[in-house]
């Protein structure tokens, strides 16, 4: 059985906080920081913070601006971080929220009622709690009475490990209509005191509807094939987790977020991306030209240059054409396995009957995963 995505789906924040905005924050808080620890900065036994710079923020990644949760705590010197209220059980969780709004968008899209669907993934890359599973209360938010849900956690990748899952829950004859959520609030595990990585998330929530060609509405994308990876590195990561708790110093003896080599990751992992695209187009007997776009992970500007590059044989100084590679992390950031999926949202229109494309996830893990897909 052939599985197709019927529709996607995307909620976004209000508010967006600027390079600009975020490094004048960041600089007051290192200028007093540092006025604090001059004694200690001139003894020689602390090192200074260092000045963040917006130009540097766009030169270095391609961002402009990222979509937030809690804009006024992020910008607050005194705090540097978003402020989200806890809510009580008996309330809808914030990460189930935003995931059924994105939800909500793509079954609109495809003409489905709750009742249609089989099944909800919510593959993404933090879960907000250990159990009972965010899926399954998405599933109750919408009011899908029958069927099943699950969460899954691939970093990056989830949300093209999360499709894969779906095709495979169609081959097996599980469901006919799955439902995978990529809710991200990527701002909730980001040090905004590191000057290296503060600049690089945004929150969002995406929503894929992946159901079996026998149902497919007009339009909708068959998925000619797909290669998912992964390959170990500690290059990208959070070691937040339920044993912090059993740590003999407690949950709150260190911060448990965000950690990455960017140099590192970027030299490592632009060869494996652009090998498994070319080896997945290989097998499946498509050509790199054949391609009318690519919908890649929003990490770095100059990765997914690179990425195209190297896909389309793109040698020496010669530009490729970035409508085949379209860039939303200039206004979103990096917002993990929502990503590509933003980009195919917001990109996609412009095809016709027969066109295709790919999506293309990679970060954490390593994790990588390519989609192709063509426009019936
Ligand atoms: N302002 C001014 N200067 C700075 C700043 C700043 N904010 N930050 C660093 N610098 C300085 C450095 O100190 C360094 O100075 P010096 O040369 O004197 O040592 C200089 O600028 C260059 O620094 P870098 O070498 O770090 O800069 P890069 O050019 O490598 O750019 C990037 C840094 C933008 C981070 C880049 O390396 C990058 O984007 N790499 C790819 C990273 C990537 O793709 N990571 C994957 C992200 S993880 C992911 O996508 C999902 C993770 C799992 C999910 C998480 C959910 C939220």
């Amino acid at each position: 059985m052939s599985a197709v995505i019927s529709s996607t789906g995307l909620w976004a924040p209000k508010d967006s906080i600027s390079n600009e905005e975020l490094v004048t924050a960041f600089n007051a808080w290192s200028d007093k920081w540092n006025a604090e620890h001059a004694e200690a900065i001139a003894a020689g036994d602390v090192e200074a913070k260092p000045l963040s710079s917006a130009a540097f923020i766009e030169k270095a990644s391609g961002i402009k601006s990222r979509k937030v949760i809690s804009k006024a705590a992020i910008l607050d010197p005194e705090i540097m971080a978003p402020r989200i209220p806890e809510r009580p059980d008996d309330e809808i969780s914030v990460l189930a929220e935003i995931a059924v709004a994105a939800a909500k968008d793509a079954l609109a899209k495809a003409a489905r009622k709750p009742g249609d669907i089989d099944a909800v993934i919510v593959a993404c890359s933090n879960l907000q709690r250990g159990y009972p599973a965010i899926a399954v209360e998405v599933q109750d938010a919408l009011g899908i009475t029958d069927g099943f849900a699950f969460d899954m956690n691939v970093a990056c990748s989830s949300a093209t490990f999360g499709i894969e899952t779906a095709r495979g829950l169609i081959a097996g004859g599980q469901a006919k209509s799955v439902l995978v959520c990529n809710p991200e609030i990527c701002t909730g595990h980001l040090n905004f005191k590191d000057r290296d990585s503060h600049f690089i998330f945004g929150d969002v929530a995406t929503a894929i509807l992946v159901e079996d060609e026998s149902i497919a509405p007009e339009g909708a994308w068959e998925i000619l094939g797909s290669k998912l990876a992964t390959q170990f590195s500690n290059n990208i990561r959070n070691n937040f987790g339920f044993l912090n708790n059993a740590a003999p110093d407690g949950i709150g003896a260190k911060d448990k977020l965000f950690i990455q080599n960017g140099r590192k990751v970027f030299r490592e992992v632009v060869p494996l991306v652009a090998g498994l695209i070319n080896d997945e187009l290989a097998k499946i007997g498509i050509k790199a030209t054949d391609l009318k776009r690519m919908w890649l992970h929003q990490a770095n500007l100059s990765m997914n240059t690179l990425i195209a590059k190297k896909v389309l044989n793109v040698s020496g100084g010669k530009d490729v054409d970035m409508d085949m590679a379209p860039v939303v992390l200039d206004e979103y950031a990096n917002t993990s396995s929502a990503g590509s999926i933003i980009a195919f949202n917001k990109h996609s229109d412009d095809f016709s009957q027969g066109d295709i494309g790919l999506i293309c996830s990679f970060g954490a893990g390593y994790s990588a995963g390519v989609v192709v897909v063509r426009k019936t």
